[in-house]
């Protein structure tokens, strides 16, 4: 686990790396409406590689909970305008956060670098899509849809659950050729807040099963429930969790705030390796 492989690009993942978010929908739960024109995307996709991010994201459905799918020509449009702008420019891999086959394969063959599925590849196409692209994923839990997620959000152990549906996919992504893989356990999908925080106190029982491990605690609704901040107020709480993920062995973190993050991941990275 040395190294990531985003297509042409070789990540190291003896540091922390930073995925900087980059959402082009009217309705993401942060940056909603803020970049879904073509220009003003570009734009922050350069700021968010200024400030330290190793990957761009891009999402073009948001899925907050209670938000409805978008149709795949919908996303694709979205997206596309934006995929064809930073693939020439940037040089760092682009991941695309979809869980539709159409999409995905339409974006790698445009030539983005990895697929970052909030259904941990649930949709068989998504895998056969992966595979024949030779792009990295990342395999994310959540239950059901986020329309009714939270009404999904009941576990024995979340732990435990979680982890085994990880293994499970990223066991069948391996059968099929996939060798890139991070796992994610979703935080705040499906997941009440304290079903966060135990994910969280708990993030070791994920990194010692042999995959690199995202988290994506940035700014989300667990942490609004602990420190009582709306979402514009939870830099602290999002800096807080991305402390205690990268402590317990997090390899990458999914952040709207790359600036900050990045600092704060330096001198976690130095206390986790001294
Ligand atoms: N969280 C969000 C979206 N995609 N992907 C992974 N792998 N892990 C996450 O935790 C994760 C994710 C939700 O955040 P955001 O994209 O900012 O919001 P929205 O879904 O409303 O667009």
């Amino acid at each position: 686990m040395q190294d990531l492989r985003c297509r042409e690009y070789t990540l190291p993942l003896t540091r922390t790396l930073l995925m900087g978010v980059l959402n082009v929908t009217p309705d993401s739960f942060f940056d909603g409406g803020r970049f879904l024109e073509a220009g003003a995307a570009v734009a922050q996709a350069r700021r968010l590689l200024e400030d330290g991010a190793d990957i761009i994201d891009i999402g073009a459905e948001s899925s907050r909970p209670g938000s409805d799918p978008v149709a795949e020509e919908e996303e694709w449009e979205r997206l596309r305008r934006v995929l064809e702008a930073l693939l020439g420019e940037l040089k760092v891999p682009i991941s695309v956060d979809t869980y539709k086959p159409g999409v995905a394969d339409r974006a790698l063959t445009m030539g983005a670098h990895m697929l970052n599925d909030i259904t941990g590849l649930r949709d068989p196409g998504m895998i056969g899509v992966a595979a024949r692209h030779k792009a990295a994923v990342v395999i994310m839990h959540m239950k059901g849809k986020p329309k009714m997620m939270y009404e999904e959000a009941h576990y024995g152990d979340v732990v435990s659950e979680v982890r085994d549906f990880l293994v499970a996919q990223a066991c069948q992504a391996e059968n099929a050729g996939i060798r890139d893989i991070v796992i994610d356990p979703g935080i705040g999908f499906a997941k009440t807040a304290q079903h966060s925080v135990e994910i969280i106190r708990r993030f070791r029982e994920f990194t010692t099963l042999g995959y690199p491990v995202l988290a994506g605690p940035s700014r989300k609704s667990f942490l609004g429930h602990l420190t009582g901040a709306p979402v514009e107020d939870r830099l602290e709480g999002t800096l807080a969790a991305v402390t205690a993920v990268i402590l317990r062995g997090a390899r990458i973190v999914r952040v709207h705030d790359v600036k900050e993050c990045k600092r704060v991941a330096l001198v976690a990275d130095a206390v986790r390796c001294a």
